[in-house]
């Protein structure tokens, strides 16, 4: 099983390769706001692993392994998103907090998120009574503060 930081790495160089068609060290160093060497370093131990083939001259790529473990963080980071906009998590607050919570989900926990997406898609009507429930508490919320 890869690390948290391991993970993030996987999934940042396979998101990378699907919009681009590669990664480098220089886009992983700049989407992960780390130094080049550290970068290098991450991949090296990757690559000791099996999740990425290193050529030192000619940059990396994800293995079959690598891209299989790279397609499930990924599937998992977009779901967590999808689950945090559902529940009416505030726009601009969801990336971030997708990032802090993805690695610490068991996938046990990550398959039943799965089913309670799917529950409110599948009836709009689910999707309009949390609404309700939100409206009522946020309003209760600032009677509090008054
Ligand atoms: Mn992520």
């Amino acid at each position: 099983m890869p690390t948290p930081t391991m993970e993030d790495y996987i999934e940042q160089i396979y998101s990378l390769i699907s919009t681009k068609g590669y990664a480098r060290v220089t886009d992983l160093a700049e989407a992960l706001l780390v130094h080049p060497s550290t970068v290098t370093k991450m991949i090296q131990k990757l690559d000791k692993e099996n999740f990425v083939h290193y050529e030192k001259y000619r940059g990396f790529i994800l293995t079959d392994k690598g891209k299989k473990v790279g397609k499930r963080l990924v599937d998992r980071h977009d779901l967590l998103e999808e689950f945090l906009e559902i529940i009416g998590v505030d726009e601009e607050l969801i990336y971030d907090d997708v990032e802090g919570i993805e690695h610490h989900l068991s996938w046990n926990a990550i398959d039943r998120i799965t089913d309670l997406v799917e529950y409110f898609k599948e009836d709009e009507q689910r999707i309009l009574d949390l609404k309700k429930i939100q409206a009522r508490n946020e309003s209760a919320n600032k009677d509090e503060t008054k």
